[in-house]
C-alpha cells in the first residue's frame, strides 16, 4: 500500500475557499483512500503567492524535505490539493525525491480505477491522455523520459507517458471515434428505451446517496457505499408505479468540486443520460456540512452539460433533499413542494412522496 502525505494549499485572498479547512481536508482524505492510500499525514500550508517554480515557497519547501528526511519516507506520493503545473511537479519531485500528484491527477486515478467497463475505461484513459497531452506541452521529452513510464500508481494512460505527443494525438483520435460509436449504440438504446418509457436521471455530488436512492426505488443492490466515485458507469431500471405508468430511473457517476474538464468532456456518452433525461432529479446530502457549496458545484457542472452560461437551471429539474434521518428537524413536510423532496434514501421516508412527484411529472409533460 502506497503511502501519502496530504496537503491543502490555503490560498491567501482566494475568494474561492468556500468551504472550511476540515471539510477541505476530509475530502482529500476521502479521495486519497478511496484509491487505498495510506495517509501518512495530512496538513493545510498558507500560501501568500504562488511561486511559478516550485507553487510552495523556499521555506515550506525545506521544512517538507526535512520532515521526509528526518523520519525515512521514501516511497511516499505528495499530494497537492490544487491545479500544479508540470515544472512546479518536476521541481517539487527532484527537490523532495518523491512522486507528486495535484488534484486532476488523483481524481484521473480514481476514475481510472473504478472504470468497470470498456466505454468507462476509454472514457477516463481519453481524459488521462488528453490531460497529459497539455502537460507536454512545455517540457517535454526530457522531463516525462527522465521520470520514467510507470506511474506509481499505474492505470489507463501511464504507460502513455513514454509515447511522444503525436502518438498522444492519434490514441487521443482513436479512442474519439471509438466512443462516438458507443455514444451512438446508447443513443440507440436511448430513444428505444424512451418510445416505452420516460428516463428519470439521477445526479449529485459524490456521496450524496443517489446508488442508495436508484436501489431503494428499483429494489437492486447497486454498488453504494460511504466512499467518493463509488459510481462510475450508468446504470438503468424499470420503476412501476402502477400497470400503467413506468419509467426508468438512471445512476451515474457523482460529481465533486474542481472536477477536471477533460473528465466532463471525455464523459460526453455517460452525461447524455442527463442530457436528454425526461425528468433530472438532483440528489442532495442535507446533513453534509458543504450542503450549499455542492450545490454550487453541481450547478455549475450542470451548466457546462447543458452549455448555460448564466446559472440557469434545466426546466424538467427537481431536488431531493436526502439523509433527513440525520437531522433533527420538525415540520420537513411542510418544506417539500413541487419541486423539492425531503426523503431518507436508506430508511425509505418520503420515497412515496417522490414517487407521487414522478408520476405527476410524467403525466404533465
Ligand atoms: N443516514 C443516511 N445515509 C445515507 C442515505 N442515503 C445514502 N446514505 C449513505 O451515504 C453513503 C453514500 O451513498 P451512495 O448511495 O453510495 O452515494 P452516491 O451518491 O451513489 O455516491 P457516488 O456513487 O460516489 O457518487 C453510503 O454510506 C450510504 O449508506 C440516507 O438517506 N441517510
Ligand atoms: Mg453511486
Amino acid at each position: 500500500m502506497n503511502i501519502c502525505w496530504l496537503i491543502h494549499p490555503n490560498i491567501l485572498n482566494n475568494n474561492i475557499n468556500r468551504r472550511t479547512n476540515d471539510s477541505v481536508l476530509f475530502e482529500l482524505q476521502s479521495l486519497a483512500t478511496a484509491i487505498n492510500l495510506k495517509i501518512y499525514q495530512s496538513n493545510i500550508i498558507k500560501i501568500n503567492k504562488i511561486n511559478p517554480g516550485t507553487f510552495f515557497g523556499k521555506g515550506k519547501i525545506e521544512e517538507i524535505k526535512k520532515k521526509l528526511i528526518e523520519n525515512k519516507i521514501e516511497s511516499c506520493i505528495i499530494i497537492i490539493n490544487s491545479n500544479i503545473s508540470p515544472i512546479q511537479q518536476r521541481n517539487l519531485e527532484r527537490i523532495w525525491n518523491v512522486k507528486v500528484l495535484d488534484r486532476t491527477a488523483l481524481i484521473l486515478e480514481i476514475f481510472g480505477a473504478r472504470a468497470a467497463t470498456k466505454e468507462g475505461s476509454l472514457q477516463v484513459e481519453l481524459a488521462h491522455i488528453t490531460w497529459q497531452k497539455t502537460r507536454l506541452v512545455r517540457s517535454w521529452t526530457h522531463l516525462e523520459r527522465q521520470r520514467g513510464g510507470r506511474g506509481f500508481l499505474g492505470g489507463p494512460g501511464e504507460l502513455q507517458i513514454e509515447l511522444d505527443k503525436r502518438h498522444i494525438t492519434s490514441r487521443i483520435k482513436r479512442i474519439k471515434k471509438e466512443l462516438e460509436k458507443v455514444r451512438k449504440i446508447r443513443e440507440l438504446q436511448r430513444n428505444k428505451r424512451k418510445k416505452l418509457y420516460p428516463l428519470v436521471s439521477l445526479i449529485g455530488y459524490t456521496n450524496s446517496g443517489k446508488s442508495t436512492l436508484f436501489n431503494k426505488m428499483t429494489g437492486s443492490n447497486e454498488f453504494a457505499k460511504d466512499m467518493v466515485f463509488a459510481t462510475l458507469d450508468p446504470k438503468h431500471r424499470i420503476v412501476s408505479l402502477s400497470k400503467d405508468d413506468n419509467f426508468i430511473i438512471s445512476d451515474t457517476v457523482g460529481f465533486i468540486s474542481n472536477l477536471p474538464t477533460e473528465l466532463i468532456e471525455s464523459f460526453k456518452s455517460t452525461l447524455d443520460e442527463i442530457l436528454y433525461a425526461d425528468l433530472i432529479i438532483h440528489v442532495r446530502d442535507i446533513s453534509h456540512e458543504d450542503y450549499y457549496s455542492q450545490n454550487e458545484d453541481v450547478q455549475a457542472i450542470i451548466g457546462q452539460i447543458f452549455g448555460y452560461s448564466n446559472g440557469e437551471i434545466p426546466n424538467n429539474y427537481i431536488e431531493v433533499i436526502n439523509k433527513i434521518d440525520k437531522l433533527d428537524m420538525i415540520d420537513r413536510n411542510k418544506i417539500n413542494s413541487k419541486n423539492k423532496v425531503f426523503l431518507s434514501a436508506l430508511t425509505g421516508q418520503g420515497i412515496n412522496h417522490l414517487k407521487n412527484i414522478i408520476n405527476d411529472f410524467i403525466k404533465n409533460n
